[in-house]
């Protein structure tokens, strides 16, 4: 098939290949961004600066110098966002993505979510095995002893939290500037290098290593979905790309492939 992008929305018919993909390809690798999350309510990573953290740059907050030289602030920017997905349900797209994976596999063909966000909405939704690129707020880990604390509790009543050693905890998300955790970037990467079909889901495929996973895919010769209100730098180089809310699109696809 050549490599035209076939831009259609869900409206015109949904092109069969895509379709027949869906229902035969294996692996299937998808990689979701926090675009997915949006319709559950989590603003994306670049709208959660409003408010009291409206002067505040991501990357001032989101990098180990932020945390070093201010640990309060960045535990109560941290701790904020926690207690806000704490309210927040996964929406109709990562329901569609849990049966995409369950159907995929019950077909005995082979399936990975990668996914870039930290709200483990997905795991919530039934998806198993999901590769966490860049963490979990939900984690938080001890800068001296190492220890990990799942923390689902209430708002923390003072910054940073402590550990029972007296260290002070850190969220366990991948900040700026900090590597991906090796074992969630070498799967991440064999599973894109490996993949028939790719599918990339609310990512403005701004922030790597992430973002490249979509070259590894299409450079091992997958085909390449992409579902995005807006273009991405990726957007050019889908085979098909889908404009819309994932939360509209997935539910759709899955239904027009039977996969429902
Ligand atoms: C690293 C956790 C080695 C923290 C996050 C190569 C080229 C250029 C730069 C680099 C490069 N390699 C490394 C870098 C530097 C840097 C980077 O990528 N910088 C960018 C910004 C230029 N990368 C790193 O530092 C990474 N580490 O490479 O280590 C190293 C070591 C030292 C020095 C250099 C390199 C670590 C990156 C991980 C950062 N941590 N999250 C936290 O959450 O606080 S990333 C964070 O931002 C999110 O996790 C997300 O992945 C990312 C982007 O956020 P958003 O834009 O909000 O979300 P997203 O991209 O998903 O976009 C939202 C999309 O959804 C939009 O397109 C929107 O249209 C769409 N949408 C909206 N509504 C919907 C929707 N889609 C569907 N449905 C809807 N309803
Ligand atoms: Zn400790």
């Amino acid at each position: 098939m050549s490599n035209e992008l076939n831009r259609f929305s869900l409206e015109d018919d949904c092109h069969p290949h895509l379709l027949q993909l869906l229902r035969i390809a294996s692996p299937i690798a998808v990689l979701t961004g926090a675009g997915v999350s949006a319709e559950s309510g989590i603003l994306t990573f670049r709208d959660a600066m409003t408010g009291l953290w409206a002067n505040f740059d991501p990357a001032d907050l989101a990098t180990p110098e932020a945390f070093a030289k201010d640990p309060a602030t960045v535990s109560r920017w941290y701790d904020e966002r926690r207690c806000k997905i704490a309210k927040c349900q996964p929406n109709a797209g990562h329901f569609a993505l849990a049966k995409l994976q369950a159907v995929t596999i019950a077909d005995r063909r082979s399936f990975a979510l990668i996914t870039q966000n930290v709200d483990r909405l997905h795991q919530a939704a039934g998806s198993k095995d999901v590769v966490e690129l860049h963490g979990t707020l939900w984690l938080w880990r001890c800068l001296d002893c190492g220890i990990e604390y799942e923390e689902r509790g209430a708002a923390f009543s003072s910054y940073p939290l402590r550990c029972a050693c007296g260290g002070s905890k850190r969220p366990g998300v991948v900040w700026f500037g900090e590597d991906l955790p090796k074992h969630a970037l070498l799967t991440a990467r064999r599973a894109a290098g490996s993949s028939a079909l790719f599918v990339s889901i609310g990512t403005s495929g701004a922030v790597h290593p992430a973002a490249g996973l979509i070259d590894v895919a299409i450079q091992s010769g997958a085909r390449f979905l992409e579902i995005n209100p807006q273009e991405t730098p990726y957007t050019s180089k889908a085979h098909w790309s889908l404009r819309g809310k994932s939360g509209e699109i997935l539910p759709q696809l899955l239904e027009l492939a039977g996969a429902e």
